[in-house]
Protein backbone atom coordinates (compact mmCIF):
# COMPACT_ATOMS: atom_id res chain seq x y z
CA UNK A 1 0.00 0.00 0.00
CA UNK A 2 1.09 3.72 -0.55
CA UNK A 3 1.03 6.48 2.04
CA UNK A 4 -1.19 9.08 1.32
CA UNK A 5 0.54 12.03 0.18
CA UNK A 6 -0.34 15.62 1.50
CA UNK A 7 -1.31 15.88 -2.24
CA UNK A 8 -3.66 13.79 -2.37
CA UNK A 9 -5.19 15.02 1.45
CA UNK A 10 -5.31 19.06 -0.01
CA UNK A 11 -7.28 17.48 -3.00
CA UNK A 12 -9.74 15.66 -0.84
CA UNK A 13 -10.46 18.22 1.43
CA UNK A 14 -11.13 20.95 -1.65
CA UNK A 15 -13.19 17.99 -3.61
CA UNK A 16 -15.43 17.79 -0.50
CA UNK A 17 -15.85 21.20 0.15
CA UNK A 18 -17.04 22.63 -3.25
CA UNK A 19 -20.24 21.28 -5.17
CA UNK A 20 -20.14 22.02 -8.88
CA UNK A 21 -17.25 20.88 -10.50
CA UNK A 22 -15.59 20.90 -14.45
CA UNK A 23 -13.79 18.59 -15.53
CA UNK A 24 -11.22 18.78 -18.74
CA UNK A 25 -7.80 17.32 -20.24
CA UNK A 26 -6.10 17.80 -23.24
CA UNK A 27 -7.33 18.15 -26.93
CA UNK A 28 -7.49 14.98 -29.15
CA UNK A 29 -8.07 13.24 -26.00
CA UNK A 30 -6.87 9.73 -25.71
CA UNK A 31 -7.82 6.65 -23.25
CA UNK A 32 -6.05 8.18 -20.49
CA UNK A 33 -7.48 11.54 -20.57
CA UNK A 34 -11.06 9.99 -21.11
CA UNK A 35 -10.56 7.28 -18.36
CA UNK A 36 -9.17 9.82 -15.88
CA UNK A 37 -11.65 12.28 -16.37
CA UNK A 38 -15.03 9.97 -16.10
CA UNK A 39 -13.19 8.13 -12.91
CA UNK A 40 -13.78 11.13 -11.48
CA UNK A 41 -16.29 12.54 -12.60
CA UNK A 42 -18.30 9.31 -11.36
CA UNK A 43 -16.47 9.33 -7.90
CA UNK A 44 -17.87 13.24 -7.87
CA UNK A 45 -21.17 11.69 -8.87
CA UNK A 46 -21.13 9.26 -6.03
CA UNK A 47 -20.73 11.87 -3.14
CA UNK A 48 -23.70 13.81 -4.58
CA UNK A 49 -21.67 16.53 -6.18
CA UNK A 50 -22.63 18.61 -10.11
CA UNK A 51 -19.73 17.63 -12.67
CA UNK A 52 -19.28 18.93 -16.08
CA UNK A 53 -16.86 17.18 -18.60
CA UNK A 54 -15.71 19.78 -21.36
CA UNK A 55 -13.52 18.54 -23.84
CA UNK A 56 -12.19 20.44 -27.19
CA UNK A 57 -12.06 17.34 -29.31
CA UNK A 58 -14.95 13.98 -29.38
CA UNK A 59 -13.18 10.88 -27.90
CA UNK A 60 -11.48 8.41 -30.01
CA UNK A 61 -14.44 6.36 -31.92
CA UNK A 62 -13.68 2.73 -29.86
CA UNK A 63 -13.87 4.85 -26.68
CA UNK A 64 -17.74 6.51 -27.43
CA UNK A 65 -18.63 2.68 -26.01
CA UNK A 66 -17.53 3.36 -22.65
CA UNK A 67 -20.17 4.84 -19.95
CA UNK A 68 -20.62 8.63 -19.75
CA UNK A 69 -18.03 9.03 -23.31
CA UNK A 70 -20.98 10.51 -25.15
CA UNK A 71 -22.18 13.51 -22.79
CA UNK A 72 -19.09 14.47 -22.49
CA UNK A 73 -19.22 18.14 -23.48
CA UNK A 74 -17.64 19.18 -26.80
CA UNK A 75 -16.78 22.75 -26.53
CA UNK A 76 -13.57 25.37 -26.64
CA UNK A 77 -14.97 27.22 -23.48
CA UNK A 78 -15.69 26.45 -20.05
CA UNK A 79 -19.05 28.24 -19.71
CA UNK A 80 -21.27 27.89 -16.58
CA UNK A 81 -20.52 28.25 -12.87
CA UNK A 82 -18.12 26.06 -11.10
CA UNK A 83 -16.75 25.59 -8.06
CA UNK A 84 -13.27 24.28 -9.22
CA UNK A 85 -11.79 22.84 -12.23
CA UNK A 86 -9.89 19.76 -12.19
CA UNK A 87 -7.39 19.50 -15.13
CA UNK A 88 -5.99 15.98 -15.55
CA UNK A 89 -3.55 14.81 -18.47
CA UNK A 90 -2.20 18.80 -18.77
CA UNK A 91 1.41 19.92 -18.52
CA UNK A 92 -0.47 23.80 -18.74
CA UNK A 93 -3.75 24.74 -19.52
CA UNK A 94 -3.67 25.75 -22.80
CA UNK A 95 -3.46 21.74 -23.69
CA UNK A 96 -6.76 21.62 -23.21
CA UNK A 97 -7.76 23.99 -25.74
CA UNK A 98 -10.72 24.62 -23.41
CA UNK A 99 -10.89 28.93 -22.39
CA UNK A 100 -12.69 29.95 -19.37
CA UNK A 101 -10.78 27.60 -17.13
CA UNK A 102 -8.65 29.58 -15.13
CA UNK A 103 -11.61 31.39 -13.81
CA UNK A 104 -12.41 29.03 -11.09
CA UNK A 105 -10.42 27.14 -8.27
CA UNK A 106 -8.03 24.97 -10.61
CA UNK A 107 -6.65 21.31 -9.37
CA UNK A 108 -4.39 20.07 -11.91
CA UNK A 109 -3.20 16.27 -11.50
CA UNK A 110 -0.88 15.21 -14.06
CA UNK A 111 2.10 12.64 -14.48
CA UNK A 112 3.70 14.40 -17.99
CA UNK A 113 7.13 15.39 -17.18
CA UNK A 114 7.89 19.48 -17.47
CA UNK A 115 3.91 20.32 -15.93
CA UNK A 116 4.41 24.16 -15.24
CA UNK A 117 2.11 23.63 -11.86
CA UNK A 118 -0.45 26.16 -13.18
CA UNK A 119 -3.14 24.87 -10.38
CA UNK A 120 -3.92 26.14 -7.32
CA UNK A 121 -3.64 23.01 -5.92
CA UNK A 122 -0.61 20.82 -8.32
CA UNK A 123 -0.23 16.88 -7.56
CA UNK A 124 2.33 15.49 -10.32
CA UNK A 125 3.59 12.16 -9.92
CA UNK A 126 6.18 11.14 -13.19
CA UNK A 127 5.76 7.90 -11.51
CA UNK A 128 2.59 6.53 -12.75
CA UNK A 129 2.14 4.53 -15.77
CA UNK A 130 -1.25 6.75 -16.44
CA UNK A 131 -2.66 9.75 -14.58
CA UNK A 132 -5.50 7.23 -14.20
CA UNK A 133 -3.50 5.50 -11.03
CA UNK A 134 -3.30 8.99 -9.38
CA UNK A 135 -7.17 9.19 -10.19
CA UNK A 136 -7.68 6.00 -8.40
CA UNK A 137 -5.62 7.38 -5.45
CA UNK A 138 -8.07 9.80 -5.59
CA UNK A 139 -11.45 7.51 -5.32
CA UNK A 140 -9.86 5.76 -2.35
CA UNK A 141 -8.80 8.59 -0.28
CA UNK A 142 -12.46 10.00 -0.83
CA UNK A 143 -13.61 6.50 0.47
CA UNK A 144 -15.69 6.83 -2.65
CA UNK A 145 -16.96 2.41 -3.13
CA UNK A 146 -14.93 1.40 -6.82
CA UNK A 147 -17.56 0.49 -8.71
CA UNK A 148 -17.79 -1.36 -11.56
CA UNK A 149 -18.09 2.06 -14.32
CA UNK A 150 -15.13 4.07 -11.76
CA UNK A 151 -13.04 0.73 -12.11
CA UNK A 152 -13.50 -0.07 -15.78
CA UNK A 153 -12.34 3.92 -16.91
CA UNK A 154 -9.11 3.33 -14.51
CA UNK A 155 -8.71 0.24 -16.42
CA UNK A 156 -9.38 1.30 -19.84
CA UNK A 157 -6.53 4.07 -19.01
CA UNK A 158 -4.03 1.94 -17.37
CA UNK A 159 -4.40 -0.45 -20.52
CA UNK A 160 -3.93 2.31 -23.34
CA UNK A 161 -1.52 4.33 -21.56
CA UNK A 162 0.80 1.88 -21.04
CA UNK A 163 0.86 0.82 -24.70
CA UNK A 164 -1.49 -2.96 -23.63
CA UNK A 165 1.02 -3.40 -20.65
CA UNK A 166 4.51 -2.79 -23.25
CA UNK A 167 6.06 0.62 -21.50
CA UNK A 168 8.44 0.95 -18.71
CA UNK A 169 6.19 3.31 -17.16
CA UNK A 170 4.86 0.31 -15.15
CA UNK A 171 5.05 -0.30 -11.03
CA UNK A 172 3.40 -3.11 -8.85
CA UNK A 173 1.18 -0.55 -7.86
CA UNK A 174 0.20 -0.69 -11.50
CA UNK A 175 -0.75 -4.33 -11.46
CA UNK A 176 -2.34 -3.63 -7.80
CA UNK A 177 -4.81 -1.27 -9.29
CA UNK A 178 -5.50 -3.30 -12.01
CA UNK A 179 -6.26 -6.20 -9.55
CA UNK A 180 -8.68 -3.87 -7.47
CA UNK A 181 -10.51 -2.84 -10.91
CA UNK A 182 -10.85 -6.91 -12.12
CA UNK A 183 -12.54 -7.50 -8.29
CA UNK A 184 -14.70 -4.33 -8.88
CA UNK A 185 -15.98 -6.37 -11.57
CA UNK A 186 -13.84 -5.47 -14.90
CA UNK A 187 -13.55 -7.67 -17.88
CA UNK A 188 -10.17 -7.35 -19.16
CA UNK A 189 -10.82 -8.86 -22.36
CA UNK A 190 -14.10 -7.06 -22.80
CA UNK A 191 -11.95 -3.69 -22.55
CA UNK A 192 -9.83 -4.88 -24.52
CA UNK A 193 -11.82 -5.81 -27.50
CA UNK A 194 -13.47 -2.59 -27.31
CA UNK A 195 -10.56 -0.61 -27.48
CA UNK A 196 -8.93 -2.83 -29.76
CA UNK A 197 -11.16 -4.56 -31.87
CA UNK A 198 -13.87 -1.98 -32.63
CA UNK A 199 -12.27 -0.22 -35.21
CA UNK A 200 -13.25 0.79 -39.38
CA UNK A 201 -12.71 -1.20 -42.04
CA UNK A 202 -10.92 2.25 -43.73
CA UNK A 203 -8.49 2.36 -40.92
CA UNK A 204 -7.18 -1.06 -41.64
CA UNK A 205 -7.17 0.21 -45.43
CA UNK A 206 -5.10 3.18 -44.71
CA UNK A 207 -3.10 1.65 -42.65
CA UNK A 208 -2.03 -0.87 -45.71
CA UNK A 209 -1.95 1.99 -47.55
CA UNK A 210 0.75 3.89 -45.55
CA UNK A 211 2.81 1.39 -44.55
CA UNK A 212 3.23 -0.14 -48.66
CA UNK A 213 4.79 2.93 -49.22
CA UNK A 214 7.17 2.95 -45.79
CA UNK A 215 10.94 3.66 -46.43
CA UNK A 216 13.52 1.90 -44.48
CA UNK A 217 16.82 3.94 -44.24
CA UNK A 218 19.90 1.82 -45.71
CA UNK A 219 20.73 1.07 -41.81
CA UNK A 220 17.25 -0.40 -41.55
CA UNK A 221 16.65 0.92 -38.73
CA UNK A 222 14.83 4.31 -39.26
CA UNK A 223 11.30 4.02 -40.62
CA UNK A 224 9.51 7.06 -42.46
CA UNK A 225 6.10 7.13 -43.18
CA UNK A 226 3.40 9.79 -44.95
CA UNK A 227 0.21 10.16 -45.51
CA UNK A 228 -2.34 12.82 -47.55
CA UNK A 229 -5.77 13.46 -47.76
CA UNK A 230 -5.70 12.00 -51.40
CA UNK A 231 -4.73 8.45 -49.99
CA UNK A 232 -7.20 9.04 -46.93
CA UNK A 233 -10.11 9.54 -49.00
CA UNK A 234 -8.77 6.75 -51.20
CA UNK A 235 -8.80 3.99 -48.61
CA UNK A 236 -12.14 5.09 -47.05
CA UNK A 237 -10.57 6.19 -43.71
CA UNK A 238 -9.80 9.76 -42.02
CA UNK A 239 -6.97 11.11 -40.76
CA UNK A 240 -8.43 10.04 -36.82
CA UNK A 241 -8.20 6.49 -38.30
CA UNK A 242 -4.14 7.35 -38.39
CA UNK A 243 -3.73 7.55 -34.48
CA UNK A 244 -1.04 4.68 -33.72
CA UNK A 245 0.03 4.13 -36.81
CA UNK A 246 3.42 5.82 -36.02
CA UNK A 247 4.16 3.05 -33.75
CA UNK A 248 3.84 0.02 -36.20
CA UNK A 249 7.36 0.03 -37.83
CA UNK A 250 8.50 -0.29 -34.32
CA UNK A 251 6.89 -3.99 -33.64
CA UNK A 252 9.78 -4.81 -36.25
CA UNK A 253 13.06 -6.09 -34.45
CA UNK A 254 15.91 -3.70 -36.28
CA UNK A 255 13.93 -0.41 -36.27
CA UNK A 256 14.31 1.62 -33.73
CA UNK A 257 13.03 4.98 -34.69
CA UNK A 258 9.61 5.98 -36.82
CA UNK A 259 8.62 9.45 -38.38
CA UNK A 260 5.12 9.94 -39.46
CA UNK A 261 4.52 12.95 -42.03
CA UNK A 262 0.87 13.87 -41.65
CA UNK A 263 -0.13 16.64 -44.30
CA UNK A 264 -2.48 19.55 -43.42
CA UNK A 265 -2.14 21.97 -45.90
CA UNK A 266 -0.31 21.86 -48.99
CA UNK A 267 3.48 22.11 -47.41
CA UNK A 268 2.62 22.16 -44.37
CA UNK A 269 3.15 18.12 -42.15
CA UNK A 270 2.13 17.45 -38.77
CA UNK A 271 5.36 15.04 -37.75
CA UNK A 272 5.11 12.30 -35.08
CA UNK A 273 8.37 11.11 -33.75
CA UNK A 274 8.87 7.08 -32.20
CA UNK A 275 11.45 5.90 -30.94
CA UNK A 276 12.60 2.53 -28.48
CA UNK A 277 14.99 2.46 -24.86
CA UNK A 278 17.39 5.50 -24.85
CA UNK A 279 16.55 7.23 -28.26
CA UNK A 280 15.37 10.64 -27.54
CA UNK A 281 13.06 12.29 -30.39
CA UNK A 282 11.81 14.78 -27.53
CA UNK A 283 15.23 16.33 -28.60
CA UNK A 284 14.44 16.80 -31.97
CA UNK A 285 10.95 17.80 -32.00
CA UNK A 286 11.88 20.64 -29.62
CA UNK A 287 14.75 21.48 -32.46
CA UNK A 288 11.80 22.07 -34.57
CA UNK A 289 9.96 23.95 -31.86
CA UNK A 290 7.88 20.77 -30.55
CA UNK A 291 7.82 18.70 -27.97
CA UNK A 292 6.83 15.77 -25.75
CA UNK A 293 8.23 12.70 -24.09
CA UNK A 294 11.79 10.94 -24.45
CA UNK A 295 9.96 7.94 -26.37
CA UNK A 296 7.10 10.05 -28.57
CA UNK A 297 7.32 13.26 -29.51
CA UNK A 298 5.84 15.65 -32.16
CA UNK A 299 6.35 18.92 -34.38
CA UNK A 300 5.52 20.90 -37.36
CA UNK A 301 7.28 21.57 -40.16
CA UNK A 302 6.52 22.98 -43.57
CA UNK A 303 8.56 22.16 -47.36
CA UNK A 304 9.35 19.38 -50.14
CA UNK A 305 7.91 16.29 -48.06
CA UNK A 306 11.21 14.43 -49.25
CA UNK A 307 13.55 17.26 -48.18
CA UNK A 308 11.91 17.02 -45.38
CA UNK A 309 11.87 13.05 -44.79
CA UNK A 310 15.74 13.28 -45.13
CA UNK A 311 16.39 15.97 -42.93
CA UNK A 312 14.53 14.11 -39.96
CA UNK A 313 15.80 10.46 -41.35
CA UNK A 314 19.12 12.53 -40.75
CA UNK A 315 18.17 13.73 -37.36
CA UNK A 316 16.46 10.06 -36.23
CA UNK A 317 19.96 8.45 -37.52
CA UNK A 318 21.93 11.19 -34.95
CA UNK A 319 19.77 10.09 -32.15
CA UNK A 320 20.40 6.40 -32.50
CA UNK A 321 23.81 7.17 -32.22
CA UNK A 322 24.08 9.68 -29.31
CA UNK A 323 24.86 12.96 -31.13
CA UNK A 324 22.45 15.93 -30.26
CA UNK A 325 19.71 17.54 -32.38
CA UNK A 326 21.00 20.32 -34.40
CA UNK A 327 19.14 22.33 -37.15
MN1 LIG B 1 -1.43 9.76 -19.58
Amino acid sequence: MTTTSPEILQIVEALCARRRFVLSSHSRPDGDSIGSQLAMAYALQAMGKEVTVVNADPAPPPLMAFPGVPEIRIATSADGDFDAAIIMECGDLKRTGVTGLERFFVINIDHHPGNTGFGQINWFNAGAAACAEMVYEVVRALDVPLSKTIATHIYLAILTDTGSFHYSSMSARTFDICRECLEAGVDPAQVARMVFDSNNLGRLKLFGAVLNLMQIDPSGRIATLHVDHEMTLAAGGTYEDTEGLVNMPLTVKNIVASVFFKQEQGNEYRVSLRSKGDIDVNAIAKAYGGGGHKNASGCTLTGALDELQTTLARQLDGAIDGRPARR
